[in-house]
């Protein structure tokens, strides 16, 4: 793809936007378990982050000033309920600052309620892993529904799903470190509940409300023309990219797309179930990560059978170096286009992340960002990248 090719023309409202989560960015979420963990010395210290907290004025003028139109952004539920039953009207208050000033920029709002860390108080109890974590949920989602119901655009109640429950109690690298299976399905049983109960309240308060959910996707092909891999990537495919769907399929208003991951898998007698590792050639970010744009087109039309609007909630490359990110986007945004020409609802396309963030257990390695962050100073300095924005052209 050339530089001329980048001049897409999206769709009449067609939202482009930058996504992050709190934790990644707020800095100071003292009263979360990821917090707890930190302190112990299990996890990366996240510290002050990129102090978003009181730094989100001058980022989303950042964000504004590179041609974005909208932001995904999260509230971090241990601020606004840091003990059970007790909210903060303080932390509410700040909440409605941080959605106002987007409003003034003219910016569409979209709100996740859940991104990967839980109050302590809660996961003190045993988290999502049990039912009461559930209900837990949708008290909070009622909660957030009724305070800033004129605040949000769209609500998203989960994010990635699966890497959630897998990171933390499949292969224990996340709170709380479990590995289990059976513990794992029911985290993911319980985070079906979640979702039904948030969507429930929220539409319960506002039944114009829009609801949905981010779940991470992954595009996979068989490694060889071979019966045995195509069925791999048939069955591996059902359970990563759909099942969830299925299960929420009458609580969902749209459907959000992560897009990170493409695998070759290839299933025999001698080797078993395999994901065949990338090969030297193979385009990979500063993580290791595999880039394959052309994945989000298949992926992107396979959610069409869902007869519901999408948005591609996340997608972004870690690359320290600058030297891809320009050109990655650009290569998602023509492929997403060509799924919308294929007749696919895809409304916007949010990238992984405005900033440089706080990336889990890696720390403050990753490079993320449109906007790359001193974590010194907490200097912000835009990514030369981030001009691809202006280069699309979006017909309001
Ligand atoms: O940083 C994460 C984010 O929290 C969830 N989606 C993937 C991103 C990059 O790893």
């Amino acid at each position: 793809m050339n530089n001329q090719e980048i001049k897409l023309s999206l769709p009449n409202g067609f939202l482009l936007g930058a996504a992050s989560s709190a934790h990644q960015v707020e800095g100071n979420n003292k009263n979360s378990d990821w917090w707890m963990y930190e302190e112990m010395g299990k996890l990366p210290k996240s510290g002050k982050a990129c102090d978003h907290y009181n730094r989100f004025e001058e980022d989303f003028a950042l964000a504004k000033q590179i041609g974005l139109n909208a932001m995904r952004i999260s509230i971090e539920w241990s601020r606004i309920e840091p003990a059970e039953g007790k909210w903060s009207v303080s932390e509410l208050e700040h909440y409605k600052k941080v959605l106002r000033k987007l409003k003034d920029l003219g910016m569409t709002r979209m709100v996740t309620l859940h991104h990967f860390t839980l109050p302590r108080w809660l996961a003190d109890r045993g988290g999502m892993a049990t039912r009461e974590g559930a209900a837990a949920f949708g008290r909070f989602a009622w909660f957030l529904a009724q305070n800033l119901k004129s605040e949000v655009d769209l609500w998203v109640t989960i994010n990635e799903p699966e890497i959630y429950a897998g990171m933390g109690y499949r292969f224990g690298i996340w709170p709380p470190f479990k590995k289990s299976l059976p513990g794992f399905l029911k985290v993911i049983g319980n985070l079906i509940r979640a979702h039904k109960a948030a969507y429930r309240a929220i539409k319960e308060v506002n039944p114009d409300a829009k609801v949905g959910v981010a779940k991470n996707s992954v595009y996979m092909e068989p490694y060889r023309n071979k019966w045995t891999d195509k069925q791999a990537v048939k069955i591996a495919n059902f359970f990563a990219n759909h099942y969830f769907f299925e299960k929420i399929r009458k609580q969902l208003d749209f459907i959000g797309l992560n897009y990170y991951f493409y695998e070759r898998l290839r299933l025999d007698l001698k080797s078993g179930f395999q994901r065949v590792k990338p090969s030297e050639e193979e385009a990979r970010s500063d993580m290791g990560w595999r880039t394959h744009p052309e994945g989000i087109y298949y992926l992107l039309r396979a959610l069409r059978k869902y007869n519901k609007p999408v948005y591609v909630t996340e997608n972004g490359i870690a690359n320290a170096s600058d030297d891809m990110r320009k050109r990655f986007i650009a290569e998602h945004l023509y492929w997403a286009k060509k799924a919308i020409d294929f007749g696919v609802d895809v409304r916007g396309y949010f990238y992984w992340s405005l900033t440089d963030t706080y990336e889990w257990h890696d720390g403050f390695g990753p490079k993320f960002g449109l906007v790359e962050v001193d974590f010194e100073t907490q200097e912000r300095r835009v990514r030369e990248s981030a001009r691809v924005f202006k280069e699309i052209t979006v017909n309001f």
